[in-house]
């Protein structure tokens, strides 16, 4: 556990500590969200938000969130941090997951998902329905509440404010990018490269998820962004890769793992997958391809699928993992090392491959 050291000192040792602190965290911003004068609850509105919160907030990996603070922890190197300190880094961290949670409540139902983090889907549970896309408004309305009772008054709060208002625009423009090229009536996989696939993912998760937390510890750092353009960019690479995974996984995972159920296929999504396929199939893979994407038909899918192992996609992908060691040059780039030991956990450290 974190310990309160005599001085007012949180010792925050190893990974396991940080999440249980992180865990903590949570449950006092929560119980604040209810204090909000803007809004006199009952108690049947109370056990709504409860519920709600509990449900879509804290139970994903919470990667996000730990790696605010776990960057703070870099940038700070050497010197212990305070309760204060740590408290903030963590509130900064469930504001992404705040946020997170707000896009997949709306995602699972733009892209008509049945699971999420291996329970149904927000508006598949009894008596929930479309009063999801409400909550997707109050857990996005939840982030400026928590944000004004701990940050107002740091010289960085005006700042905090925009980098949340633009991450939310760049992964919103993302995500209508990711719809628009799914039209029904309009199928036509020839739109499908390479370049459309990384503008779509880079903007659609690479700024929230990669980008944001480290953002976050550098303005509590009392760094400026403009500063840390090359951060941006390497964490924009990184979080390209984490959606290829997200894709490749939407096919091959085990549901029982990733605690949700693929629908790329049925949704014609312009997926690393469908890409890469493209790019190496045949002209009778191609038809094949043509015919069944996007029919939520398992046949269909089955067939699909089938053209993807005769393709080994699970070889291209393997070898298309870029982040195995991250080398020097970037890391001097990125200077404060935003590769927090999160991410390291997960594989991201560069390989030295060309066409990474
Ligand atoms: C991931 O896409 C992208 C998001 C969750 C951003 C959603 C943005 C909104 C403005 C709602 P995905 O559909 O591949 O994610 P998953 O596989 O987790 O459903
Ligand atoms: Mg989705
Ligand atoms: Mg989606
Ligand atoms: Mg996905």
């Amino acid at each position: 556990m974190a310990a309160a050291g005599t001085r007012g000192v949180m010792v925050v040792g190893d990974e396991g500590d940080l999440r249980a602190t992180f865990r903590q965290v949570y449950g006092r911003l929560k119980s604040e969200l209810f204090e909000d004068a803007a809004f006199d609850y009952t108690d049947e509105a109370r056990q709504w938000i409860d519920r709600m919160l509990d449900y879509n907030v804290p139970g994903g990996k919470l990667n996000r969130g730990i790696s605010v603070i776990d960057s703070y922890k870099l940038l700070k190197e050497g010197t212990q941090l305070s309760n204060e300190e740590v408290f903030l880094g963590c509130a900064l961290g469930w504001c992404i997951e705040w946020l997170q949670a707000y896009f997949l409540v709306l995602d699972d139902i733009m892209d008509n998902s049945h699971t999420r983090r291996g329970q149904l889907c927000w508006f598949r549970v009894p008596k929930v329905g479309l009063i999801a896309v409400n909550d997707g408004i109050l857990l996005r309305n939840h982030i400026p509440q928590i944000l004004k009772r701990h940050f107002k008054g740091k010289p960085y709060y005006v700042d905090l404010l925009d980098l949340f208002n633009e991450v939310e625009f760049q992964t919103a423009s993302g995500q209508m990018l990711d719809l628009i090229t799914t039209h029904e009536g309009e199928k036509d996989l020839s739109k499908y490269t390479m370049t459309v696939y990384n503008r779509i993912v880079q903007y659609k998760t690479a700024y929230y998820s990669f980008y944001l937390p480290v953002a976050c510890a550098l303005l509590l750092a009392g760094e400026n962004l403009d500063n840390f353009v090359d951060v941006k960019n390497i964490l924009v690479e990184m979080g390209t890769y984490f959606q290829v995974q997200d894709d490749y996984l939407d096919c091959f995972g085990d549901p029982e793992v990733i605690g949700k159920i693929g629908t790329d296929i049925e949704d014609f999504k312009c997926s690393w997958l469908v890409v890469q396929a493209l790019e190496c199939a045949n002209e009778s893979q191609i038809k094949v391809l043509l015919d069944n994407y996007g029919k939520s038909d398992p046949t269909c899918v089955a067939k699909v699928k089938s053209i993807y192992r005769d393709l080994d996609l699970q070889n291209v992908f393997s070898d298309s993992e870029c982040f195995e060691v991250f080398p020097a040059q970037d890391l001097q780039a990125a200077e404060v090392v935003p590769l927090t030991s999160v991410w390291v956990d997960l594989g991201f450290k560069r390989k030295g491959h060309d066409h990474c």
